[in-house]
């Protein structure tokens, strides 16, 4: 076994892979650029290298500066983890003339694979189901024609250099055949620099299922059973499970042993993925085969008990597979959901931000969370934002639904935008219970899984109110007892009234809206009314924790207060909002010169022009930051004399917004 190695990667599956690798008593070093200097893997490294700056051409590419690592390190062996150089051929070799291990594949069992239409011809001859189609040399439209004509339509055009579903097109009529061609072709070619095409029968609605194949050096293959990817958006997994759900032990066997016979076609050695499309008749098709330990591999770990990295540790240091195939079975289910900082609302742009509050589920035989990231990291717009995998097993696949639905609750993000809702939305559906899959499964459920529930945003602000008024009466009592007459009444934030009940008001801010909420004192309870509707309330504070009552229903909930606000997370989901401060203490903003952004955002909304009169409090534009919105307000009676930016603007925090003139006097 090796005494030392070099993880050529960075985020979770680094940490992962250096978690196993100390396990084994291994000595580990990571490579980091300068945007991941004090990223979580470099601390758990022993040992750590500059590679480069922070795009990933200049530093997780390079071949040669994690080769000069391994060198100056004294690394035995290198592992890829997935992506970045993990299915790089030439890098593969580079390792091995160096006299370094490379931790997968060898490289000519790579390169078999980098060519769809090779691979493709590669497993037709080993026996391995192919989809009817053509995979031929002769690339004329005629040809490719003649083929689409003769299996009949719809067909599939798929560039043969392709992968991720470019170059991709369903043809389904002989007239639309040669415009679809040229489509297809001139994206291939953009994408790949490579427009030879293979034309397929279409499957209408496949199911993506792989199995998970390891090869010894000593002639040794077995399969680890299946996994179900067809949740997918735009060719990226969004949740994978462990096994392909409904799949009889028959067709199970099957595909595994196909996976087996496709591996030793190839030669192959280490933990490799064959990907397959499972037809509704239950017929499978060879789509790919995939020469890296793959993303999703924990679910697999979690019905086998067993840990895929140190297998690929003994395996690559010679020893055979741990185990045979009779002594592999499956128990339980598993499900692997990838958890990001992208916006669903917004086409699932990748967000940036701070997370400034990250608290994951407790882990426990149930839940394992495998990430990069602690709370204040950053994510970088130089790589993939995933923040988490998040890995929950039971007995039966309902049971590990369940699981998963409350993890992604107890998985508590503030400070960027997630996609935990989108997950939480999608899993819940009873089409995922009832594990109606199929690759266009998030398309033809989009109305569930993108819905709105303003009865729950509707509580959820009432417990932000809550929450708010709980908080001044504190900071008031706080403010109270530093001062020489703790007792006065006017330290109070009850709001009291000559002759009245007491009343306070609130402005939140809620998803691009301010919302004035009204709190009226009826016993140790409050009355609220805002133009959400109307609520009773009442409740404790202490630290984060709120013990609220809501109409009766009491519950508890966490709250945080950070640089971009406040979150509230309940088992309804999650909530960020901010409080608008129309009292003079608002801000930090001067009442004579401009008026400067919180924190780094985007102007959404000017409410007034240049040269606008405005009166104290008025609001003058609308920032967002973390999906929160910032109301920038007359901190005086004035004038608005400029504004700086216009709608759609980044400001930097601290950059000055407007010049304001306030009145004289
Ligand atoms: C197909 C197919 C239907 N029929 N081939 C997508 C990219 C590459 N992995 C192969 N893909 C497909 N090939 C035939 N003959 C449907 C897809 C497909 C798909 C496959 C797996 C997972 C997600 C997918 C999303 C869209 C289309």
């Amino acid at each position: 076994m090796f005494d030392k190695i070099l993880i050529a990667n960075r985020g979770e599956i680094a940490c992962r892979v250096i978690r196993t690798a100390r396990r084994l008593g291994i000595h580990t070093v990571a490579v980091y650029s300068d945007a991941d200097q004090h990223a979580l893997h470099v601390a758990l490294a022993d040992e750590a290298v500059h590679i480069g700056p922070a795009p990933a051409r200049e530093s997780y590419l390079k071949a040669a500066a994690i080769l000069d690592a391994a060198r100056r390190t004294g690394a035995q062996a290198i592992h890829p983890g997935y992506g970045f150089l993990s299915e790089n051929a030439a890098f593969a070799a580079a390792c091995r003339k160096a006299g370094i291990v490379f931790i997968g594949p060898p490289p000519d069992a790579i390169a078999a694979m980098g060519s769809k239409s090779a691979a493709k011809r590669l497993m037709e001859t080993a026996g391995v189901p192919l989809v009817p189609g053509y995979h031929g040399e002769e690339q004329s439209e005629a040809a490719l024609r003649g083929a689409a004509d003769a299996m009949g339509y719809p067909v599939l055009l798929k560039a043969t250099a392709g992968g991720g579903g470019k170059g991709m097109r369903v043809v389904t009529s002989a007239g639309e055949f040669s415009e679809a061609l040229a489509a297809a072709r001139r994206e291939a070619q953009n994408s790949f620099g490579d427009d030879a095409m293979l034309v397929e029968k279409y499957l209408t609605r496949p199911r993506h299922v792989e199995i998970q194949v390891f090869c010894d050096r000593h002639g040794g293959a077995v399969y680890l059973f299946d996994r179900d990817c067809s949740v997918q958006r735009r060719h990226q997994k969004v949740i994978e499970e462990a096994p392909a759900p409904g799949l009889s032990p028959i067709v199970r066997a099957q595909m595994g042993e196909a996976a087996v016979t496709a591996a030793r076609a190839i030669g192959y050695e280490g933990a490799g993925t064959v990907e397959f499309l499972l037809d509704t008749d239950d017929s499978f098709y060879f789509m790919e085969m995939n020469t890296r330990l793959q993303v999703e591999h924990p679910v697999t770990e979690m019905i086998t008990g067993q840990d895929l990295v140190e297998w690929q540790l003994r395996v690559a240091a010679g020893a055979p597979l741990p185990l045979a195939q009779n002594q592999l079975e499956i128990r339980g289910h598993a499900f692997e959901a990838r958890l990001y900082a992208e916006d669903a609302d917004n086409d699932f742009l990748p967000a940036t931000g701070t997370l400034a509050f990250l608290q994951p589920p407790e882990e426990s035989d149930h839940v394992r969370v495998d990430t990069g990231v602690l709370q204040g990291d950053s994510i970088s717009v130089h790589y993939d934002p995933m923040i988490a995998k998040l890995i929950v097993w039971d007995e039966d696949r309902d049971r590990a639904l369940t699981r998963l639905a409350r993890a992604l609750r107890d998985y508590r993000i503030a400070g960027t935008v997630t996609n935990i809702e989108f997950l939480y939305n999608l899993i819940t559906t009873p089409a995922f219970r009832a594990a109606e899959l199929d690759t266009g499964f998030i398309e033809r459920h989009r109305d569930a899984i993108f819905r709105r529930r303003p009865d729950t945003d509707a509580r959820l602000a009432a417990l932000a109110a809550l929450y708010l008024l709980l908080r001044r009466e504190q900071a008031a009592g706080e403010f109270a007892a530093t001062t020489s007459d703790p007792w006065s009444p006017w330290h109070s934030a009850h709001g009291w009234r000559c002759n009245d009940a007491p009343v306070q008001q609130f402005h939140l801010l809620l998803d691009g809206r301010e919302i004035l909420f009204t709190a009226t004192a009826d016993g140790n309870r409050h009355q609220l009314h805002s133009e959400l509707g109307r609520a009773v309330i009442a409740g404790t504070l202490a630290g984060s924790e709120l013990h609220a009552s809501l109409d009766g229903h009491r519950q508890l909930v966490t709250v945080t207060a950070h640089d971009g606000g406040y979150s509230l997370f309940t088992r309804d989901g999650a909530l960020h909002f901010n409080e608008v401060r129309t009292d003079a203490g608002a801000g930090e903003e001067d009442t004579t010169g401009g008026l400067t952004a919180p924190m780094n955002g985007t102007v959404t909304a000017l409410r007034v022009e240049a040269g606008a009169r405005v009166a104290k409090g008025d609001p003058i534009l609308i920032m967002e930051a973390m999906k929160m919105e910032h109301s920038i307000r007359a901190p005086a009676d004035g004038v608005v004399a400029e504004i700086f930016y216009g709608v759609g603007d980044l400001v930097d925090g601290g950059a000055e917004l407007v010049r304001f003139e306030a009145d004289a006097g």
